[in-house]
C-alpha cells in the first residue's frame, strides 16, 4: 500500500495542497528533525535530576508511541515496574529541565528546518492560502524553534497555533486538530494536515483532515496507509516552479 501512495505521491501532494484553503503543520519531525534534541533534553534532565536513567535512539523511538514528554516520562517510569515513586511535582521538575536544555539546543541553531519547508511555506502565503499549527509540544519549544528559523516575527504568519497542553488529549486523540479547526474556522475537508507519524496521521483522520506524510528519522518505517501521500520530505512538492510545469511528473 505504501508504495503505491509514493508511486503517486508527487502529483496528488501537488493537488492536495494547491486545494486547500489551509494547511496545519505538525512541528516534532516536520517541520524539523527536532526529536533527537528531545532525546538528549531527556537525558540531560534525568543525569541533573541523578536519576540514572538514559535513553538510548532504540528505547526512544518505542518511547515516542507515547506522545507527550510528561505522558513519556511516565510511561517510562511505570514500566521499569518497582522504581522509587515519582510524584507530578518531581515530573514536572524534569520536563521543566528538559524544556530548558532542548531551548538552549534549539537556539544553538543547530536544528534548521526540514527540506522543503520555508518554500512551502512561502508559496501557500504567496497563493493566499492559512497555515496553522497543530503539535503536541508547548508553545515554548515552538517559538524557540520557528523564532530561530523564521525570525522574532514568525507567528505573524499562523492563523492558529494550538499545543499539547491547549488541549485534553494530545495525539493520537484529535483535539489539537479540532482545536485547530475550530479556531479557523474550517472544516476537515478545507484542510490538509502535514505530519511524520502514525499518532499524528491518527489524530488528523479522526478530525477528518486529509493527511500528506513527511517521513522523519524516528517515525519512516510506521504505517501511513491511510496517509494520501507520502513523501520522504517537502522538497518533492512542487514549491520550485519546475515542477509547477510538469503536475503529473512522478
Ligand atoms: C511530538 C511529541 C512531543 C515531543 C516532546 O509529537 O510527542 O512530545 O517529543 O515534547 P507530535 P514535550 O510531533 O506528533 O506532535 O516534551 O514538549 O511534550
Ligand atoms: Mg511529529
Amino acid at each position: 500500500m505504501q508504495a503505491q501512495a509514493l508511486a503517486f505521491a508527487p502529483a496528488d501532494a501537488n493537488e492536495l495542497i494547491r486545494r486547500a484553503v489551509a494547511l496545519i503543520f505538525d512541528v516534532d519531525g516536520t517541520l524539523a528533525e527536532t526529536e533527537e534534541l528531545h532525546r538528549r533534553a531527556f537525558n540531560h534532565a534525568f543525569a541533573h535530576h541523578g536519576l540514572g536513567w538514559q535513553w538510548d535512539r532504540a528505547l526512544y523511538k518505542d518511547l515516542l508511541r507515547v506522545t507527550g514528554g510528561k505522558e513519556r516520562m511516565r510511561a517510562y517510569h511505570a514500566r521499569l515496574g518497582g522504581a522509587a515513586p515519582l510524584s507530578d511535582g518531581d515530573i514536572a521538575e524534569l520536563h521543566r529541565i528538559k524544556t530548558a536544555h532542548y531551548a538552549g539546543l534549539v537556539e544553538s541553531g543547530c536544528c534548521p528546518l526540514r527540506p522543503g519547508v520555508i518554500e512551502l511555506l512561502a508559496a501557500a502565503q504567496a497563493r493566499g492560502q492559512r497555515l496553522a499549527i497543530a503539535t503536541t509540544t508547548s508553545h515554548g519549544n515552538i517559538d524557540a524553534l520557528l523564532s530561530q528559523a523564521l525570525g522574532p516575527g514568525w507567528a505573524a504568519g499562523f492563523d492558529a497555533i494550538v499545543a499539547g497542553d491547549d488541549v485534553r488529549h494530545k495525539k493520537p486523540a484529535p483535539d489539537v486538530y479540532l482545536e485547530t479547526l475550530a479556531r479557523l474556522k474550517l472544516g476537515g475537508a478545507d484542510c490538509v494536515a502535514i505530519e511524520d507519524s502514525a499518532n499524528g496521521l491518527i489524530a488528523a483522520s479522526r478530525a477528518g483532515i486529509p493527511v500528506l506524510i513527511s517521513r522523519s528519522m524516528f517515525f519512516a518505517d510506521d504505517d501511513f496507509s491511510a496517509a494520501r501521500c507520502v513523501l520522504d520530505n517537502l522538497s518533492e512538492l512542487a514549491a520550485n516552479p519546475k515542477m509547477e510545469k510538469q503536475p503529473h511528473a512522478q
